[in-house]
């Protein structure tokens, strides 16, 4: 086990981290049932954003996971929101057609090509997880460790095929990859006969745009929650920072990461217990 400390000196280097059996067998089933009974309903659909608001009762406990929050915080500050939570699965194809090939090199949403090897803050995160071991049948994760650091660019004919720099990543099922996303990644294609899960809980900096809506009822009562208790955290998850302002604007003069310890600290301290 590491420190948080140890994963954000890991995370700074290699670009992503892998929290261990994060969610259990329990919530994984729930999830795949919901996904099976959304897909039904939706003429066989294998992609569905907006699921905090599809779901809320079976969602808010990964968007809102306290181990996840607890590092993206050290690693973005305070300023962390839900950009759009995905449920999809990637039907399997003939193991013929997938020879040879990856699903797509690409670095994620809010992202750049990075101009020299200094670390930054990322814009966006993506906590990752799959629902099922991820065999070679199932299809692994690639990664190009330290590409969130590296100008690295891949011509249009190399964006499906495996990378010479790649590193193959069987995640397990219930196993959650954090990633900036800076870092360059990719699927491999599904021949195991069977549904590949993938359930992406994808945050970025609270003063950028939200990909899912936040508009719907379902989530409007999470908000009216979060402000009944007083807890910011929880409300910038869903698009509501009322600290932006001063936190934005600082000073800057002493280290980013003493500030948002402070600020994270203050806002716990905030919350009123029910
Ligand atoms: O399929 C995977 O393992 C990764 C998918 C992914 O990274 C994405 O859709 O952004």
């Amino acid at each position: 086990m590491s420190t948080i400390e140890e994963r954000y000196e890991a995370y700074k280097r290699d670009g992503f981290t892998i929290f261990e059996k994060l969610f259990d067998e329990t919530q994984m089933q729930i999830w795949r049932e919901k996904y099976k009974e959304l897909s039904a309903e939706h003429n066989g659909q294998t992609w569905f954003a907006n699921t905090l608001e599809l779901a809320p009762d079976i969602m808010w406990e990964a968007v809102a996971n306290p181990t996840i929050l607890e590092f993206l915080e050290k690693v973005m500050g305070p300023f962390v929101q839900l950009d759009n939570l995905t449920l999809a699965a990637f039907p399997s194809m003939e193991p013929e057609k997938a020879e040879g090939r990856v699903s797509g090199w690409h670095r994620d949403r809010w992202a750049h090509v990075p101009y020299t090897d200094e670390y930054h803050r990322p814009n966006a995160i993506n906590a990752i997880s799959y629902l099922q071991d991820l065999t070679d049948e199932y299809g692994p994760l690639r990664v190009i460790v330290g590409s969130h650091r590296k100008p690295i660019t891949i011509e249009p004919d190399g964006r499906g095929i495996p990378h010479p720099d790649e590193t193959i990543i069987h995640m397990k099922a219930g196993d959650v990859v954090v990633t900036h996303n800076g870092l360059i990644h990719s699927g491999t294609p599904n021949t195991s006969g069977q549904l590949r899960y993938f359930f992406s809980i994808y945050y970025n900096l609270t003063w950028l745009k939200h990909t899912d809506h936040h508009t719907g009822p379902h989530t409007q009562d999470l908000i009216e929650q979060a402000k009944a208790a007083n807890n910011h955290q929880h409300m910038r998850l869903l698009g509501v920072d009322e600290q932006l302002q001063p936190r934005c604007n600082s000073g800057f003069l002493s280290s980013d990461e003493e500030r948002w310890e402070e600020w994270a600290n203050a806002d716990r301290d905030a919350i009123k217990e029910a």
